[in-house]
């Protein structure tokens, strides 16, 4: 058992676990804590990571960033689309239709899906947890933003298992951040008094988003979330961009469009000074030596000039502060306190344009950077037996409302239903019923395409099989399982067919309406089943004759939009091993080139300084191997297996044993005589 939270952010990760001395975010070999969400595809393997990051420049086209929106994305998706054009590396079309990325991999050209990139991301980060917990890790929590749609959770679910992990729940972004602000709070109001009310904001790189809380002792409740899964940090950055690159052009004469590399440089560059500006509201410089036909290039701005050039990205911060009030139906008087996280949530403009709304001062008492993580490690924490925590009950919301649609009987045509409305409370099921003689289909979708970030509404189809009628050539009555569940994701979780056995006499027939009226249920998921087998008798005042009745569980046949393939799953599993497997290869390869490159010159240093005495006539063979060995290195040895190393690390301490050997002994020996006086 592991108690581990992944924030997968789109430009930032964090890892925290739950060790005995509570929460804590563990830092990677490079000892950051923060892991860039960078993959780099090599001819030999793969760097993710901070590795990957410091060849975003050199290795631009095979180094991927900035892909958590392609998610549960179809590659025609204009979003993707729109994207491709700017993107420094390569996307594909997956032969099912979603996103994928193009990369020289092995010397081949490789298609990786969406998962699969991710994946890539979370075996790292697993690594990372794995490093400081001391044992493998699989059960996890992982962070989503909380705009993400059916497909897009059903995506990052697949990564986590294409990774070797085990999701036991994807959670909301700012949800994650509610519960690291509750569950320590000792003052929260009693159960039964007038809660809470927090507004969370974490503002990233790439979103925006808001949720409205309610808290008291032991729960929090998610009352709404409003967001703007467009607005974020990069969108500075690239109002800095195209300011420079404006700047470059009439100054310099240059096209920094033309130029990846220079672009991706402008980039980095940009968004230090955005950092910068946060904390200084004078003139800051720009310089990048070498940008662009072996020009270096300067520039300067301040903070009046950026916050200029950035008001029509601060324009929107205020709209989602407006739709959550008002969905929420608060005031914002209501409002306890305002805590915002999240990198961009540090940008002067952004705070102030938040308090302005809310009229009161924001609270920074949470990490900015790490509350996402902890919060996941938290729920991770609460969700695993072997962890004891406070207890604390956390209800999500729906972001988007869900409705069925079905086909009726031939003349009534379609049905829809409104199954789960905006902002309902989630994990959750119902029970439908429908009065069926044949299997039926249904329809799942979001019922308001214009909120949602993506084009399809589509959540999936799903088939009611092998219904049958009555012996009696009645419909049968047909129960139906809906439920969000703990990731976010709608599903039909289960059907069954009541079947009457034997109604006694003068038993009035069950309800022959051929149309399918779905009778919701509204119960949190354990008390749902009862409650339905309650219902499946009489009722108790009408002293009706009884009805055997049985129940028969029937088969789903569910497909989500955009669902991987199972095979395709296991596929994705099988190669992430196999790279694994490689990646552990080529590190061993090159450490025991290392290795060998280390004794070189360790030892011509030593030669000329403790050993030097100690040497004999075989100081020039020991020289000349030395010497050999490093040109070597530099040619032929560059790219070699790893045996080849191995072996000339042999030949080489062959020579220098005997040599560290004399030396030895000689530091040795008197000691060996103090020890002797020592005993006498
Ligand atoms: P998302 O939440 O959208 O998935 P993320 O979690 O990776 O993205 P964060 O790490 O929260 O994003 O924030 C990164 C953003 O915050 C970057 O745009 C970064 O430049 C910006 N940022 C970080 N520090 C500062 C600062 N001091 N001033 C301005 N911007 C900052
Ligand atoms: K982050
Ligand atoms: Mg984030």
């Amino acid at each position: 058992m592991s108690v581990v939270g992944f924030d997968v952010g789109f430009l930032n990760c964090y890892v925290a676990v739950a060790r005995a001395g509570g929460i804590e975010t563990v830092a990677n070999e490079y000892s950051d804590r923060c892991t860039p969400a960078c993959v780099s595809f090599g001819p030999r393997n793969r760097s993710i990571g901070a590795a990957a990051k410091s060849q975003v420049v050199t290795n631009c086209k095979n180094t991927v960033q900035g892909f958590k929106r392609f998610h549960g994305r179809a590659f025609s998706d204009p979003y993707i689309q729109r994207l491709k054009s700017s993107l420094v590396y390569d996307l594909a079309q997956m032969p099912s239709g979603t996103t994928g990325i193009k990369v020289m991999y092995m010397e081949e050209e490789k298609v990786f899906s969406i998962e699969q990139v991710t994946a890539m991301l979370l075996t790292k980060m697993k690594e990372t947890a794995e490093h400081a917990l001391k044992k493998p890790v699989a059960d996890c929590v992982v962070s989503v933003p909380c705009y993400y749609t059916d497909a897009e959770r059903r995506s990052v679910v697949d990564a986590a298992q294409i990774a070797g992990l085990n999701c036991l729940r994807l959670m909301n972004e700012t949800t994650a951040v509610a519960l690291a602000y509750g569950i320590y709070k000792q003052d929260l109001p009693a159960p039964e008094e007038k809660p809470r009310i927090v507004v969370f904001v974490d503002i990233g790189h790439s979103g925006y988003q808001t949720s409205v809380c309610a808290f008291n002792k032991g729960k929090l409740k998610v009352l709404a979330t409003a967001c703007d899964p467009e607005l974020g940090g990069k969108d500075f950055d690239e109002m800095l961009v195209r300011h420079f690159c404006e700047e470059f052009g009439k100054k310099y004469k240059l096209d920094v469009k033309t130029k990846p590399r220079a672009l991706v440089r402008l980039y980095q560059e940009c968004e230090k000074l955005k950092k910068l500006m946060s904390a200084n509201s004078s003139d800051l410089p720009l310089n990048i030596e070498c940008f662009m036909n072996d020009i270096d290039v300067s520039g300067k701005l301040n903070r009046v000039q950026f916050e200029e050039m950035c008001a029509y990205v601060l324009g929107r911060v205020e709209a989602p502060l407006h739709n959550l009030m008002e969905q929420a139906k608060l005031k914002k008087e209501d409002i306890y306190a305002v805590e915002i996280v999240g990198g961009a949530s540090r940008i002067p403009s952004v705070k102030e344009r938040i308090s302005r709304f809310f009229g009161k001062e924001l609270s920074t008492t949470l990490n900015a950077d790490e509350a996402v993580a902890r919060g996941c490690a938290l729920q991770c924490a609460i969700l695993s037996p072997a962890f004891k925590v406070r207890e604390f009950s956390i209800t999500d919301a729906v972001a988007y409302p869900i409705s069925l649609k079905w086909n009726s009987s031939a003349e009534e045509g379609l049905s829809d239903c409104e199954v789960f409305p905006k902002n309902h409370a989630a994990p959750f099921s119902k029970v439908l019923t429908f009065y069926r003689r044949e299997p039926f289909s249904l329809e799942a979708y979001y019922n308001t395409p214009n909120e949602l970030p993506y084009p399809d509404p589509t959540i999936g189809q799903f088939v009611i099989q092998k219904v049958v009628p009555q012996a009696s050539g009645e419909s049968s009555k047909v129960k139906v399982k809906v439920r969000v569940n703990i990731h976010g994701i709608f599903s039909v979780s289960s059907a069954s067919l009541v079947e009457v056995q034997k109604a006694e006499e003068g038993e009035e027939p069950m309800d022959t309406e051929q149309q399918a009226t779905p009778e919701k249920e509204e119960e949190k998921e354990e008390e749902v089943i009862s409650k339905t087998e309650k219902k499946s008798d009489l009722p108790p005042q009408a002293k009706k004759p009884k009805v055997k009745t049985k129940v028969l569980e029937l088969p789903i046949e569910n497909s989500p939009q955009w669902e991987l393939a199972v095979d395709m799953l296991n596929l994705f599993v099988e190669n992430e091993g196999k790279m694994i497997m490689q990646d552990k290869l080529e590190k061993e390869r090159n450490d025991a080139k290392n290795y060998v490159e280390e004794y070189v010159y360790d030892m011509r240093d030593k030669l000329h300084g403790r050993l030097e005495k100690f040497v004999s006539e075989d100081r020039d063979i020991l020289s000349l191997q030395l010497e050999d060995t490093e040109n070597w290195l530099y040619e032929d040895g560059e790219d070699q297996p790893k045996q080849q190393y191995i072996d000339k690390l042999a030949v080489l301490k062959k020579l220098g044993q005997p040599i560290q050997e004399r030396y030895m002994e000689s530091e040795e020996r008197p000691r060996a005589f103090d020890d002797m006086g020592k005993q006498i």
